[in-house]
């Protein structure tokens, strides 16, 4: 049977019939007002769909690029300035404007930005610099949340660092945030494990133009084992055989340029209809008849891939947001979520002369995402010859570790939620614990240093949310599921007696098993996903980063990009 969703999942959808009132935004810098929001249960709503039809471009003829690495502007020094740019992300494309980073060594704008590579334990400085221009790449499209004529605001923030406050570019710590000519200097410790983590801007209310716009860049933390050479102490592939992946999705319009929905409304995702891969579109990728260890990050505002390659060549994965894990698990596919890693490794030995196709289909049947199909990822190339031979097999152990965190102190329920305009039935926010990003009634999450805590992520939405928390990696606990509508009722019921009530323990209403996590999601997370119809919960210890002192100021939130900028979003502050 055809629900109103599944039909508009599949159509295009006017424009018009998602504007809101302007009364519903707040001026950048505002606090919000604090009514609490209307609760009601999740209804089918309206989602973005691709106007311009099929992929902008047909097959894949262009190389993944690779990454260039970051020039140090000092001893363990960058200084990373974000400018307007244009770059060739497929030839039938010509030059795209972008927004990118520049790390001053003279080769441009690059979008995915420079990649940072640090090794653990030493500090890095990092000066990012606001050399946007006064007008922001997507001013006409959107001028409620741009202000137009406003300038265009930038705050970087290291996704999955373990950093102070000071130095972690959230909104919450620094609302001011930074503005052309501006620059914001910071300090990464490095104190956590060798992994893979990303850089991106985090400005209040524009993330999702900014990351769009091209302001993300991948940051590496090495440490002695994981050195990058080949050979190294994980018995992994490394130097030209270790190839990050930067995934995401984008549309374009008839001139080549990046199109985000013309929309002077917020809308509440949006899906691209043309993968990029390292910044080039549908390409393909050439590879040598061996082992690849693979560095991938799911750089896309909305979309969640779920990664199979074509011909199942043996693939491992070894590592997740936060490090390595204890041993290789073995995989089929990679379902990755916005802002969410994977440390791979695929064995193309059987496959010389071949080539494989990645391709992305249906999510497994507890995700849910309205996002249109987008079938085709990218194509891999096996050839003929091995250059170097690298490691023989996968290895039997990794230096991860995953310590039991002891029994928590303290559970907080958080709730997800999607406020819906009463009249219209149409989305107008997402929510956390049914409060805005700014709710005047301030921060509700404030653990002790050195606590250890749960919290349950209960989803009364209809669609998964990944679930990312500052400062911390975590550790996925299980999966309950429980009954959504008659959880919902009650916390209406508690709220209509008492706006700041607390959300109810939603144990009475579990209505299942707990399930542990997938095998591959049993190491160190910053993001999870938290699936409609269940209750998600995550462990984790407090801890700060040598020098830095409570108190400290931080976020958490969803990052579907567009309900991170409509307050699905809440502060979080480490207190002593
Ligand atoms: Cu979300």
């Amino acid at each position: 049977m055809f629900t109103r969703r599944t039909l508009l999942r599949f159509s295009v959808v006017s424009a018009a019939g998602l504007a809101l009132p302007p009364a519903l935004y707040r001026a950048a810098g505002l606090p919000a007002a604090a009514p609490p929001g209307p609760l009601t249960t999740a209804v089918p709503h309206r989602h973005y769909v691709a106007p311009t039809g099929p992929s902008a471009v047909q097959g894949s003829t262009v190389p993944v690029p690779l990454l260039p690495k970051a020039r140090p502007s000092g001893a363990n020094a960058f200084r990373i300035a974000a400018r307007a740019g244009t770059v060739q992300m497929h030839p039938t494309l010509g030059r795209t404007r972008v927004f990118g980073y520049d790390d001053g060594s003279g080769r441009g704008v690059t979008t995915p930005g420079y990649t940072i590579e640090v090794v653990k334990g030493t500090p890095t400085s990092v000066t990012y610099v606001n050399a946007l221009p006064a007008r922001h790449l997507f001013d006409n499209e959107v001028p409620d949340y741009m202000h137009a004529g406003s300038p265009v605001r930038m705050s970087t923030h290291l996704h999955g660092g373990h950093v102070a406050g000071s130095s972690d570019g959230n909104p919450y710590e620094n609302l001011a945030e930074y503005v052309p000519g501006q620059m914001q200097n910071v300090v990464y410790p490095n104190e956590q494990n060798a992994t893979l983590l990303w850089y991106h801007d985090h400005s209040d209310q524009i993330t999702r133009l900014n990351v769009y716009a091209g302001l993300a860049g991948l940051y590496l933390i090495r440490d002695g084992a994981d050195t990058g050479a080949e050979p190294n102490g994980l018995g992994v592939p490394g130097g030209g055989y270790e190839i990050p992946l930067v995934l995401a999705d984008r549309q374009f319009d008839s001139s080549g340029q990046l199109f985000y929905s013309p929309d002077s409304s917020w809308l509440p995702e949006f899906f691209g209809n043309t993968p990029l891969v390292n910044g080039a579109a549908q390409p393909y990728l050439a590879v040598e008849p061996r082992i690849y260890r693979f560095r991938i990050l799911n750089a896309s505002n909305a979309r969640f891939w779920n990664l199979t390659i074509q011909g199942a060549p043996p693939t491992v994965q070894i590592g997740s947001d936060g490090g390595l894990f204890t041993r290789p698990v073995p995989i089929d596919r990679l379902l990755l979520l916005p802002a969410e890693r994977a440390d791979v490794l695929v064995d193309f030995s059987r496959f010389a002369g071949q080539t494989l196709t990645v391709t992305n289909p249906d999510l497994p049947s507890d995700v849910s995402s309205p996002a249109p199909p987008l079938p085709t990822v990218m194509e891999i190339r096996v050839g003929r010859r091995v250059t170097k031979p690298g490691p023989r097999g996968f290895p039997a152990a990794l230096p991860g570790s995953m310590p039991a965190l002891g029994a928590p102190s303290l559970t907080r329920n958080i709730t997800l939620e999607e406020v819906e305009n009463p009249d219209t039935g149409e989305p107008e926010y997402g929510s956390l614990n049914g409060r805005k990003f700014m709710d005047a009634r301030g921060v509700q999450e404030t653990p002790r240093l050195g606590s250890t805590e749960d919290w349950r992520l209960v989803n009364l939405t209809e669609d998964t949310h990944p679930i990312h928390l500052h400062l911390i990696q975590f550790q996925i606990m299980d999966r309950t599921p429980f009954d959504a509508d008659a959880y919902t009722t009650a916390l209406a019921a508690a709220r209509a007696a008492n706006p700041d009530a607390p959300n109810p323990d939603p144990t009475p209403y579990l209505t299942g098993p707990a399930a542990l996590p997938d095998g591959n999601e049993r190491g160190w997370k910053d993001t999870v996903r938290a699936n409609p119809g269940q209750v998600t919960r995550i462990r984790m210890r407090w801890t700060l980063p040598a020098g830095a002192t409570p108190p400290q100021r931080y976020v958490f939130h969803c990052h579907i990009l567009e309900h991170e900028d409509n307050s699905m979003m809440r502060p979080l502050e480490l207190v002593p």
